[in-house]
């Protein structure tokens, strides 16, 4: 089984600035935290971050028939991106939405999530642990398929 894990723009400035709000791990720290999650439930991961959205446009379009499903944490484009909830739709693959700060204690504009419905479900608030809950929810969810 192979799963993709992507993060949006910024989200390679982790562990560098505003802690408080998104940890102090960076990128390469959850994701080495993430592959430890991996070994243990035998899958294997693909990374990938962009700032840029038509490059996770075109990512998702890939791993249609690379992977076998996809943990996203599309940062700000949660808020915004129709062409990313798009190309969710359009990949037909499972996919699970993660944040690692609460995006509904946060400020009006970060509650509504254009991705998710595109998704099985979401997880947030959990810091670099909403990462490890995000891949074990796909990982569950295709082995019951
Ligand atoms: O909580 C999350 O995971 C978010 O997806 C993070 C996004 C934010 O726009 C979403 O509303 C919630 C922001 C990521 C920015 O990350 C930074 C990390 C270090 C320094 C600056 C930004």
């Amino acid at each position: 089984m192979k799963i993709l894990v992507i993060n949006g723009p910024n989200l390679n400035m982790l562990g560098t600035r505003e802690p408080d709000k998104y940890g102090t791990k960076t990128l390469k720290d959850i994701e080495e935290f993430i592959l430890q999650e991996a070994k243990k439930l035998n899958v294997e991961i693909g990374f990938y971050q962009s700032n840029i959205e038509g490059e996770i446009v075109s990512k998702i379009q890939e791993a249609k028939g690379n992977f076998d499903g996809i943990v996203i944490n599309p940062a700000a484009y949660t808020h915004t991106s129709v062409a990313i909830r798009d190309a969710l739709l359009a990949a037909a693959l499972p996919a699970v939405e993660i944040h690692l700060s609460n995006i509904h204690t946060r400020e009006d504009f970060r509650k509504i999530s254009l991705t998710a419905p595109a998704c099985l479900g979401q997880i947030t608030g959990f810091g670099a642990n909403s990462y490890k809950l995000g891949l074990i929810a796909i990982v569950d969810y295709l082995k019951s398929l």
